[in-house]
């Protein structure tokens, strides 16, 4: 029997050669210090969208809050101070830049930043841009960790819960270079609702960026774990719903605070085709096949067939978990 035989879902050759294919950059970032200049990130910025261009990228992804210092490791009481983390605009006059020469390299991206919106609301976003420089989409992070109190116990704070309004958004997905495309943000790669959501849109897709101290203060028996952990739960998002997963990290001693690396492109077979070595700016670069997805959503995860929603009511109905008495 041929190789093809055995495995139905391999194209024959003058389909592959149709197929899918968009070559992503995980474009991920060294530390931001609190004092640097917009303009100055989105240099950096700007030398990974034109290593990407030489490399025959269609699609740079770009970590959590590219644009500044994680500043959510600081407690501020001062809504100036605070405020001059978040873009009001996006392209404002410094992310201009970016945008154009995006669209001059014809180069769609995605950027994580911090949204201030003209009513005044904070969100942690991530937005996707086409070749053409239009917005494809916007993400508001659904899951957003830590504290919302000043805690002495901490040596440093993570106060997303209170920098950061809820979603409004949730999980979408958008059609865009030649698939179907999802948003996540850092936290949310945690969380298997995350994918799943995307995946029971078609997600063929997802795009992460995240921000991820080494040390959890509740939790230093995990710092040890922290790169394996990131791994584990974008490689079985990626299984699981038969998607490509791209994870960037902001990695590096940002501002005595030390943050993982790790960012990755993973095949919806859950294995890992690009990482990054270090924890710099450096780009990992993968041409990632669409039709890969295929052989996963048609079979082990052909959710029309195998799944049983009327078995997992419990995972809306109920929040925390309830043991019995
Ligand atoms: N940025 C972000 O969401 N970071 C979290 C840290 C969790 S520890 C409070 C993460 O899940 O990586």
């Amino acid at each position: 029997m041929s190789a093809a035989r055995h495995r139905p879902w391999r194209q024959p050759a003058e389909e592959h050669a149709m197929a899918r294919l968009v070559t992503i950059a995980a474009a991920q970032l060294g530390p931001i210090a609190r004092n640097d200049s917009r303009s100055h990130v989105v240099e950096r910025l700007i030398a990974h969208l034109r290593e990407a261009r030489r490399m025959g990228c269609d699609l740079v992804v770009f970590p959590e809050l590219a644009l500044t210092t994680f500043f959510p490791r600081w407690y501020m009481t001062n809504q100036i101070e605070i405020d001059s983390f978040f873009e009001r605009s996006m392209p404002g006059p410094e992310t201009q830049p970016l945008f154009n020469e995006a669209k001059r390299l014809s180069l769609g991206f995605y950027i994580g930043y911090a949204e201030l919106t003209p009513e005044g609301q904070h969100f942690n976003t991530s937005i996707l841009v086409g070749k053409d420089g239009q917005l494809i989409g916007k993400y508001r992070k659904v899951h957003l960790p830590g504290h919302r109190e000043h805690d002495p116990a901490r040596r440093f704070q993570h106060l997303e819960k209170r920098y950061f309004d809820l979603s409004d958004t949730g999980f979408k997905v958008w059609r865009g270079f030649g698939g179907v495309l999802g948003m996540a943000i850092c936290n949310d790669r945690r969380w298997p609702e995350t994918y799943r959501v995307m995946g029971l849109q078609g997600a063929e897709m997802i795009l992460l960026g995240y921000n991820t101290p080494v040390h959890n203060p509740p939790a230093p028996d995990h710092d040890d774990l922290s790169l394996f952990h990131n791994q584990l739960v974008m490689q079985a998002g990626a299984y699981q719903n038969g998607c490509w997963v791209i994870g960037v990290a902001k990695a590096g001693n940002e501002e005595g605070v030390p943050m993982i690396g790790g960012s990755q492109i993973i095949a919806p077979s859950g294995v890992t085709v690009a990482a990054t070595r270090g924890d710099g700016d450096e780009m990992a670069v993968a041409c990632c096949d669409l039709d890969a997805c295929a052989s996963y959503k048609s079979t082990t995860f052909n959710f029309a067939v195998h799944r049983m929603p009327q078995h997992y009511g419990l995972i809306v109905e109920r929040k925390g978990a309830e043991p019995p008495p």
